[in-house]
Parts: structure tokens; sequence; C-alpha cells
């Protein structure tokens, strides 16, 4: 994908043009069965990123394969060998069963376009070596955020073939009997309008809100002199905040408005009382409601206006007064949350007992320890008071875990690594057993790693294939660079690349889950917007959910159940082919931070 959509912070990747081996005897060329079109003969056994790979970085295709076998790099007409290699030993799947050899050609270090022949398992499509390689995809990432926003028109000029009118004003939004208070009774109409739709459904939820905004957040606080100048082509280019900061605002001015300001409580989700059908934003007129004070909306709302009153205290002039309304609004949420530790929201229980049912999503989560444990620790951060530190709480003791919209547990240890140089006293004691901790499962996922069938951390727990599995793969990425920030160990940022090579096509399915990007792509990804557009591809940048095994969707159309192949691009499937903020988000953080981290070479 390239086009006037996105702006890029360096310049834009350009193919380079290769110099090769000009070798008078072409053993790939007899091997790869010369006179095929390579396009044409374009191999589904072998899997890899397709994007491209980083010239310095490491470079492997996965063949589907039960033998092991001779492969080269040649130029995409086959004439010109520039590496040869064999293939590792066969790999059985703990997944599938199915076999697999892995192809190394990490030595080759040379830019161009390239195809990789193999002895007996075909051809692969022409791929790229060179710099900047996910730079393109990085910002559309991010401007996938654009594409979700609320209640604004998304004009050509910025939205291209996917502009829109405004949908969902949100300034008439209904107080659900749930949601009612002696100051707001139910009924009572107030204003909520902005933040980015949660997904392919049109509500907007703060749980998930929470984890979206705090991985963007944090993307901004670890590599903000690199972020200050990219750019995404969004209405606000033009104004000194940094784009990521602009499209992070659009959702924090919405949250804002979901905290009760008579006492601080937060409102779990803004939402319609059912899905909405499969209608234009602009169409949608189903009436709205804020449901339920939640601890869980109330904590995950405290983390997240605390890390952003820290982030735009650096912008006084441009934003008067934001940061302290957010630190203000956070104390808040934190002191309803102290008053009111077990609100769960469970939607069964809501229902049972209040009018209208309410059967949108319900990010609802029993355990809270860990949202206790990120509002607790930001807020610390934030304000240096030590009395925002929850006995029982810190320093943690759950078992590590790959962070989602419900276990935030990493999201405060990233925090407490990057500020570990000026944490409060009593904090800063527990850091340094938190990061052996922390490393140990760093290395636990790099070990299991190199014994997988795609040799991915992504493949190494088969409880990874959730609803949403990509951005556990994603997440695990972040984990895993936050690992090589602490140790410098190399072997992590590749462990982090690799998981990003799954999400691209180096997988069971062979298709690269983000949208636009790869040449077996979603085109029918569960999303009303792309799918009401009358425009052919889908909204570009947005990550697909991936390989789910539960398959809840009951679409007819899986090619089996298998952890790792249960995905169906059918707009059907909203178990496996939904797209979600929340999935983004890591994606941001690791296509950006991946490439700040291959262009310090
Ligand atoms: O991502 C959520 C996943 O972990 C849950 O298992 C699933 C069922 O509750 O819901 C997913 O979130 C959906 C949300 O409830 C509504 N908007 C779309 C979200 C992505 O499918």
């Amino acid at each position: 994908m390239k086009d006037g959509f996105f702006y890029v912070c360096r310049s834009e990747y350009s193919a380079m043009k290769s110099i090769l081996l000009r070798l008078p005897l072409l053993a790939a060329t007899i091997l790869c069965h010369a006179g095929h079109s390579t396009a044409q003969s374009a191999s589904s056994a072998i899997a890899m990123n397709q994007t491209g790979f980083y010239t310095a970085g490491p470079k492997t295709a996965i063949i589907r394969s039960g033998q092991t076998e001779k492969f080269y790099i040649t130029s995409p007409d086959l004439r010109d060998t520039l590496f040869t290699g064999t293939t590792g030993p066969v790999h059985v799947s703990a997944l599938s069963g199915r076999k697999t050899c892995k192809a190394d050609f990490s030595g080759v270090q040379q830019k161009g376009h390239f195809v990789l022949c193999t002895s007996g398992s075909g051809v692969s499509r022409p791929f790229v070596i060179g710099d900047s390689i996910h730079s393109t995809l990085a910002h559309a990432a991010l401007k996938g955020f654009y594409f979700q926003r609320m209640s604004v028109s998304l004009p050509e000029r910025y939205a291209g073939p996917w502009h829109r009118p405004a949908g969902h004003p949100d300034h008439t939004i209904y107080v659900h009997p749930s949601a009612a208070s002696a100051g707001r009774p139910a009924g009572t109409v107030i204003s909520s309008p902005g933040g980015w739709y949660d997904a392919g459904d049109y509500n907007k939820y703060i749980v998930n809100s929470g984890i979206t905004t705090g991985t963007l957040l944090s993307l901004y606080e670890d590599y903000h002199p690199q972020l200050a100048f990219c750019k995404t082509n969004i209405p606000e280019s033009g104004n000194s905040l940094p784009d990521l900061l602009d499209e992070v605002l659009w959702n924090l001015r919405w949250m804002l408005t979901m905290q009760d300001p008579l006492d601080g409580g937060v409102y779990h989700k803004c939402t319609t009382a059912e899905f909405e059908g499969f209608i234009r934003p602009e169409q949608a007129s189903d009436r709205r409601y804020v449901v339920q004070k939640s601890t869980a909306a109330a904590l995950n709302f405290a983390a997240v206006t605390a890390q952003a009153a820290r982030v735009f205290a650096s912008f006084p002039v441009e934003l008067p007064g934001l940061a302290d309304s957010c630190r203000e609004a956070s104390v808040k949420a934190w002191a309803w949350a102290v008053a009111n530790p077990n609100v769960i929201y469970d939607q069964g229980k809501l229902n049972a007992a209040l009018d209208p049912d309410i059967n949108t999503g319900s990010y609802g989560d029993g355990q809270l320890n860990d949202e206790w444990l990120w509002a607790s620790t930001e807020l610390c951060i934030t304000t240096s008071d030590e009395s925002f530190l929850r006995p029982g709480v810190f320093p943690p003791a759950l078992p590590l875990s790959v962070q989602s919209w419900s276990d935030v547990q990493t999201m405060a240890y990233f925090s407490l690594f990057r500020y570990r140089e000026r944490l409060p006293s009593a904090i800063a004691a527990a850091v340094p057993g938190l990061q052996q901790r922390f490393l140990a499962f760093a290395d636990s996922l790099a070990i299991a790693a190199a014994n997988t069938a795609y040799a991915t951390p992504m493949e190494t727990d088969v409880r990874n294939f959730v609803w949403g599995s990509n951005a556990v793969c994603a997440n695990q990425g972040i984990l895993l660079l936050y690992a090589f920030r602490l140790s410098g160990d190399k072997k992590y940022r590749d462990l982090a690349l690799s998981n990003l090579d799954y999400i691209l096509g180096r997988n069971a399915t062979g298709y690269s889950y983000v949208t636009g990007f790869g040449t077996r792509t979603p085109m029918h990804p569960h999303h009303r917007p792309s799918e009401t557009d009358n425009v052919k591809e889908p909204v570009p940048g947005l990550l697909a959910g991936g390989p789910n095994p539960g398959q809840q969707d009951k679409c007819p159309g899986y090619p089996n159940n298998y952890p790792d192949e249960s995905y169906l691009d059918d707009v059907c499937s909203y178990a496996s082919n939904e797209i979600a903020i929340n999935w983004n988000a890591p994606l941001v953080y690791l296509t950006f931070a991946l490439e700040f981290l291959f262009s310090e070479h």
C-alpha cells in the first residue's frame, strides 16, 4: 500500500536497484523451474512477511514442507542468485501437526527486490529488502484510528475513497437506569461526542479505550523524539502537536465526558441497546446510553488520565489546562474506585434487573488486581504521591502475562521501567525484582519460540489463540521490546520482529492480517464502515482479529479448527475477522518502535 493518505517521517522507502552476482551457471534457475512466471507460480507453501525485510535485520521464511531442501534468494526473474542455503530440520507443529522447515537468509544484506525459490516447494512472491520497510504500514495503522473517528465527517482529502459524512453525534445520550445517580437520574440527557468506534461495531467502551489510549501514550513516552515529525495527513497535521497526540486527544476528550462530574465515577460504556445493523455511520439513529459506572472503568480511566496528564504537561501553550484537568479527573476516578472497589460490570445481572436490556460488548472483568496496579502506578508516577500505592497491590505478585483489555498488569510494568530512575523510593525499591521477573518471562518466550512451526513467540502457547489473537501477538512484541530496552540484548528485538513477521504473513494461514498490506490480506473484515461504503478495498491499516478456534460466530467456511488456522476472511466472522482499536494500538506501537530501532544502525 503506497498512496497519498499516509505521510511518513523520513523519506519514504523506495526500492533500491539491486547489484546482483551474475553466476555463469544458474543452479537456482534450473531448480526453480525457470520459464514459469514467478507471479503466476508463487507458492502457497512459502510463508513470509509480505511487506518486507530490514536490510540489517533477521530474515526468515517458513516452508510448509515435510523435507529439508535447498533454497536460493534470486532476482525476481530467477536469473541472478544472491544466496544459497538449506532449510532447517523438519518441524512438526504442536498446533496442527503440520510439517514446516525454516529458511534463514539473514545473511542477505542487500537492498532490492528478490524471490526465494526452493528445490521442491516452488517460488515465493517477490519481496523487498530495504530500510524503513514498515514505515508506511506504521503510519497507516495510526491512520486507522482516524478512520475510526466518531461524530465527525472524514473529508476526501484525508480519507480518500473511504471519505464519509459524520455519524453518531452523541450529543443526546441517555443515562441508563443502571447508571442513574441522584444528580443524574435515569433518562437524563448528557453529551458524550467524539472518540473512536471500538471495532466493527458503533459503540464506545471505557475499558477497551483504556488500554488502547494507554498503549499509544506509551509509544509517545518511549519514542517521542522520533515521533515528533511523523505525519498521517489528518486535519490536525498542520498544528504543532505530533499527529500521534492529536489522534490520542480525539479519544481522550471523549473519555473525559464519561466521568460523572458529581461523584467521579466513570460509565462503563456509551452504547446502543443492541448492536446496530450493517448501515452507514450517518444512517444510524438508535438511541444511545451511558451504562453503569464500574470499578474497572474508573481504574482504566484513572490510569490513562494520569498518564495523559504527564504527557500533555509538555504542551501548556497548545493545550492550556488540559494536563491539570486530566490529573484532577484521574484523582477523582481513583477516589470513586476506592469508595466502590467491587462494582463489577455483569451484563447478565444488569439485564435481569433493568430495562432496556443491553446486549452490546460487555468487557466484563471480575479480576481487578491488575487494574488497581496500573492506576496506582500511573498516579504515583505522575503525582510523586505514594499514598496512591494500594496495600496488597504493590509490589505486584501476579504471574507475568501479556497485556490485554482484561489484563493490564504489564502496562504498569512498562511505566515503572520507563521512569525507573525517578520513582518515589517505596516504588523504586521494588523495580529491580520486577525487572528480573520480567526478563525471566521474556526469556521463557524466547526459548519456547525456537521450537515452534513458524519460529515465533506467538505460537508458544495455544492459549494465545483467542478472540483477537493477533493482538496477543503484537502485545507480546511490545513486551519483548521492553525486554530489549532493559537488557540491550538484541535477541528480544529480533523476536519482536518475528511476531510482526507472523502478523504480516509468516503464519499458518499465509494471510498478512493488516488490511491493504501484503499480497494476501483481509478483504471482508467485520467492519461496518468498510462493508457499507461501496469501495472494494476495506479501510486500510486495520488489524484483523486473527485465528480463534473458539469460532464463536459459528460462520460456515472456517478451514478447520486448528488454533492457528481458525481464520475466515468473511464479514460474518466477527470472532476472527473483526478489527478493533485495542488490536490496532499494539500494531502501531510495534511497527513504529521497530522502525526506530532498526533505523539506529
Ligand atoms: O475483544 C473482545 C474479546 O476478548 C471477547 O472475548 C469478545 C466477546 O465478549 O468481545 C471482544 O470485544 C468486542 C466487543 O465486545 C464489542 N466490540 C467488538 C469487540 C471486538 O470483537
